[in-house]
């Protein structure tokens, strides 16, 4: 039977300058300038291992439109390591390095081919005979808006046609509505994969075909949280079997702990450190946001601590770990209940608003649109009271919430 493997990634962002983080320790600072061309090391380590048939890098490759130096000459040792083992390298680039950027170049050695600005087919005979077609396009500009997905067109020929676009499947409305399509459109190109690139949220969008998108190699800020990695993917003619490898030397994610039986600072401190130490890898350096919520600490200046010395204590021992757990990011928030009481001796306009809350019984007036509407109201059963209450509740929370911020 016929047969290829392959290795799919998407979004490198290579030489990422990682914004925010610049009170690290030393260690650990190098550690993150240097986790996106880790992780690229270990794409091109489990290719060799992997003797794969060649590799896909569906854009975003450089982090910047005038393509680093450092980052170039990075990525050239990599794919000389890959030219050695006669492993070729599919690239498209992306809204961040397209190719109407100004960089000095380096050239890339010739196992790597490059698709150029309008939609291309590239053949491939792997090492066991399999025919491929590689279709796909580098962003000639940084914004592109053109569904690109017109122009790709099945040329017969070949045993697997593998569609290469770095774009926004056009329900997705956080990202920036590059090259937009849907998944129908994909589908009746009736390649038999399709490698995505430009969400960095991994995510399979069909599996037959597998219609992919990777995510990215490594996070690269506190929103781009989890696990971060690359497909490894076995073709048949009948069949698909992706296997995700991670790649990410740091992880970034985020924790809540809720604080409400706490009684003391080192209650606290504790319950951070028992989080911490939940969260610590084998494998990786982890990045950590935390929010500390339901506090109800009495004492003033326990409650002074938090905010000053917590977070240096929690640091302290992190600094000459390998698998680290830093937190980049604490947020506190009291309980409702302190809050109100604080509140209440900050100005006369929190004691009318929560007196006005309390009286407050109107909640069906609130709600009338919803009640009224000619759709919502055949699944909207009559609010209890207790529902009206929590309703209530909920609104005086978001409101603390909001006036706090401000
Ligand atoms: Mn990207």
């Amino acid at each position: 039977m016929k047969k290829i493997s392959f290795i799919h990634a998407a979004d490198l962002h290579l030489d990422s300058p990682m914004v925010g983080l610049k009170h690290l320790p030393a260690n650990i600072f190098s550690r993150v300038k240097e986790s996106t061309f880790t992780a690229l090391k270990r794409l091109t380590a489990a290719a060799i291992e992997q003797q794969v048939d060649f590799v896909i890098l569906a854009g975003d490759l450089f982090d910047g439109e005038d393509r680093s130096l450092r980052a170039q000459s990075r990525f050239r040792t990599e794919m000389f390591k890959l030219a050695e083992q006669g492993i070729p390298v599919y690239v498209v680039h992306g809204n961040h390095d397209h190719l109407n950027g100004s960089w000095v170049n380096l050239d890339m050695p010739a196992n790597v081919h490059i698709f150029n600005h309008q939609v291309e087919t590239k053949f491939l005979q792997t090492k066991s005979g399999e025919k491929v077609h590689l279709y796909g396009f580098s962003y000639p500009t940084r914004h592109v808006f053109d569904r690109k997905i017109e122009n790709y067109q099945k040329v017969e020929g070949a045993d697997f046609h593998i569609g290469i676009l770095h774009g926004n499947e056009s329900s997705g409305i956080e990202h920036d509505n590059y090259a937009p399509f849907t998944i129908k459109d994909l589908q009746e190109k009736d390649f038999d994969y399709w490698a995505l690139g430009h969400i960095h949220k991994r995510a399979i969008l069909t599996e037959n075909p597998p219609i992919i998108y990777p995510g990215n190699l490594q996070g690269r800020n506190k929103k781009e949280t989890g696990k971060k990695g690359f497909n490894l993917v076995d073709l048949t003619e009948v069949d698909a079997k992706l296997e995700f490898i991670e790649s990410a030397d740091i992880i970034w994610t985020e924790a809540v702990i809720d604080a409400a039986n706490a009684n003391s600072f080192h209650d606290i401190l504790h319950l951070c450190q028992t989080t911490i130490n939940s969260l610590r890898s084998d494998r990786t350096g982890t990045f950590l946001t935390l929010h500390l919520t339901n506090i109800e600490l009495a004492d003033q200046r326990e409650k002074r601590s938090l905010e000053s010395e917590l977070l240096e204590l929690l640091i302290e021992d992190e600094k000459d770990e390998e698998y680290f757990v830093w937190i980049v990011d604490i947020k506190f928030t009291v309980s409702r209940q302190m809050d109100k009481e604080q509140l209440k001796t900050e100005g006369n306009f929190f004691e009318e608003l929560f007196e006005t809350i309390d009286k407050y019984v109107d909640v069906e007036t609130a709600v009338a649109s919803l009640y009224e509407h000619q759709i919502g109201r055949k699944y909207l059963a009559p609010l209890s009271s207790v529902e009206k209450k929590e309703m209530i509740e909920k609104a005086e929370k978001l409101l603390i919430e909001l006036l706090y911020e401000s």
